[in-house]
């Protein structure tokens, strides 16, 4: 691809008002990132996800006998299985046309975004806590070319100074566990116009099961989240005009993935069995809520 003659800066960083302690924590977790279970993967299109797969493996991709084709093929299907992971979130964000915005909160380095631009032709705003990750993101976009519909920005998302009304649908890929889901759905409800859609694919504690498990309390402490119970999910939407139009549990689904990603020794990250051991004790699940705003 060529570069723009002209650099643009497709990067906004307005001052992030409600930032806390534990939020400076979070965006230096993101800007020190460099999992290569993040870089590897998403180099191989230039579609960076920050999220997990979905969907049966190819398992044969782990009897291949030449060494480094091994891992390259591994690392190919664990990319396919994320990409499947958004391919299934951008899918339930409506009918969306190339005149539409939609909102990605929490957006990493950028691929919700640039799956949703690709699919529907619409404009993208992505926001993240990280300065790094904004820039990154940018970059991408000006690589693919679009940086003229989707851009990134620096920013909170409970916070994010975006126009009232302005989308047509909006999500949180994996990222509703850093926040407190009042304010978050606030903040959706606020920039969703009526009859836009809210989607988010989470990680939750089971409430049948109790409180948060060993294992869920692990996954809090690797990456500095604080994983909400499933309740409190639907509790917030009703209070913030979000009426949940379909509910998919993906326990089941996220399971090939992190049994994959275990056998992948050059990936490996050491969060693993944590997953592993919390979906299948029943404490922990994976799952996918669409919304409407009313
Ligand atoms: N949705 C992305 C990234 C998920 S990782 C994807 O699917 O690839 C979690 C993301 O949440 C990170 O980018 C992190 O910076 C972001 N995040 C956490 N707290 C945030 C906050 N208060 N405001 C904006 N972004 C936040
Ligand atoms: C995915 O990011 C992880 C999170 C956003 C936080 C926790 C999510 C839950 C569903 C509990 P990543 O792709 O950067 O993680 P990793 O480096 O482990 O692949
Ligand atoms: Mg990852």
């Amino acid at each position: 691809m060529t570069t723009a003659p002209v650099a643009r800066k497709t990067t906004t960083s307005a001052p992030v008002p409600t930032q806390s302690t534990y939020q400076t924590r979070v965006a230096d977790y993101w800007n020190a990132e460099e999992n290569p279970v993040n870089l590897e993967l998403g180099k191989l299109d230039d579609l960076y996800h920050h999220h997990y797969g979905i969907g049966d493996a190819d398992w044969t991709v782990l009897d291949e006998p030449d060494p480094d084709l091994r891992k390259a093929r591994i690392t190919s299907e664990l990319h396919r299985l994320e990409h499947a992971q958004a391919e299934l979130l951008a899918g339930h964000l409506g009918a969306l046309t190339p005149a539409d915005r939609v909102f990605d909160a929490g957006c990493g380095r950028g691929g919700g975004s640039i799956v949703a631009n690709l699919r529907y032709g619409c404009h993208a705003d992505g926001v993240t806590i990280s300065a790094k990750q904004a820039e990154f993101a940018s970059e991408m976009a000006r690589k693919r070319e679009v940086d003229d519909k989707v851009r990134y920005h620096h920013r909170n998302m409970l916070d994010t100074g975006f126009e009232t009304g302005a989308y047509a649908a909006s999500w949180n890929n994996e990222s509703t566990m850093y926040v407190e889901l009042d304010l978050l759905f606030a903040e959706h409800a606020r920039l969703l116009r009526r009859g836009g859609r809210y989607v988010t694919i989470t990680g939750c504690y089971n409430d049948t099961y109790g409180r948060a498990s060993r294992e869920v309390s692990l996954i809090n402490a690797h990456y500095i989240c604080d994983i909400h119970p499933r309740s409190e999910y639907f509790r917030a939407m009703a209070k913030n005009r979000l009426v949940p139009v379909h509910v998919q549990d993906l326990t089941e689904a996220a399971i090939p993935y992190w049994e994959l990603r275990k056998q992948a020794d050059h990936l490996v990250t050491g969060v693993e069995d944590a997953f592993l051991d919390a979906y299948r004790n029943g404490s922990f699940q994976y799952l996918l809520i669409a919304a409407d705003r009313v």
